[in-house]
């Protein structure tokens, strides 16, 4: 049985907002079962949770001798082991692989600054100054992204890794409101949270 460490409790209350929903969300995708350990913060920087994941944080997963950590590299290794989530065609495959580093690696950096900077340096006397700018390369970011999805329902053909990836990080900004102003990408949201998939994986960590 896949197993996939999360938080115990995660700090945005169950809103689906922590990198392990998008592994549940390919795990939903694929069909394959898993179950989940929930770990309190203390316990992702003990050494039982850094032999899964050096960097002390969720996700990791583990399926027999597997271990991997990376919300990204996990959803990887799902696409390309069960069906469901890479084309079968080679060239659309790389393309789709290609929009999922896309995703952490080009959209997802600008949001990250968003989070650091309301989470963490929420107090600094830099943030009021650089809030506009880090607002900025998000925009910059996802007109980027709108203009490339266009009317398409999604990001290359068929529903894909990139999507998940893509979606994932994206939804991360709705409640800053900086989605709303972004209406195609909020579409595009919405039409994978639709997903009976992403609305299992939503379930699975609600916090009642
Ligand atoms: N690049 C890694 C990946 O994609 O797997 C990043 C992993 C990561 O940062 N995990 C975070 C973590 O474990 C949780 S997702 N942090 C604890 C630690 O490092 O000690 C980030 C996150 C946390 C909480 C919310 N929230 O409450 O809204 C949203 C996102």
């Amino acid at each position: 049985m896949i197993t996939i460490s999360a938080f115990e409790r995660s700090p945005d209350g169950g809103k689906g907002l922590a990198r392990d929903t998008r592994v549940r969300w390919a795990l939903e995708e694929v069909g394959q079962p898993y179950q989940v350990r929930g770990l309190s913060f203390n316990a992702l920087k003990e050494p039982a949770h850094l032999a899964r994941n050096p960097f002390g944080a969720i996700p990791a997963f583990e399926d027999g001798e597997l271990v991997l950590f990376e919300s990204g590299g996990i959803v990887h290794h799902l696409a390309q082991t069960y069906p469901g989530l890479f084309p079968t065609d080679p060239n659309a495959r790389a393309r789709a692989i290609t929009w999922m580093y896309a995703a952490v690696n080009t959209v997802e950096p600008p949001i990250l600054e968003l989070q650091t900077a309301k989470f963490s340096e929420g107090d600094k006397p830099w943030t009021a100054e650089r809030m506009p700018l880090i607002r900025e390369r998000i925009d910059v970011r996802l007109v980027q992204l709108a203009t490339r999805l266009g009317d398409a329902e999604w990001i290359d053909g068929a529903f894909s890794a990139g999507d998940l990836m893509l979606i994932s990080v994206i939804l991360r900004l709705r409640p800053s409101g900086i989605l709303a102003a972004h209406p195609t990408l909020a579409a595009y949201v919405a039409r994978g949270e639709a997903r009976p998939a992403y609305q299992r994986a939503y379930e699975s960590q609600v916090q009642r």
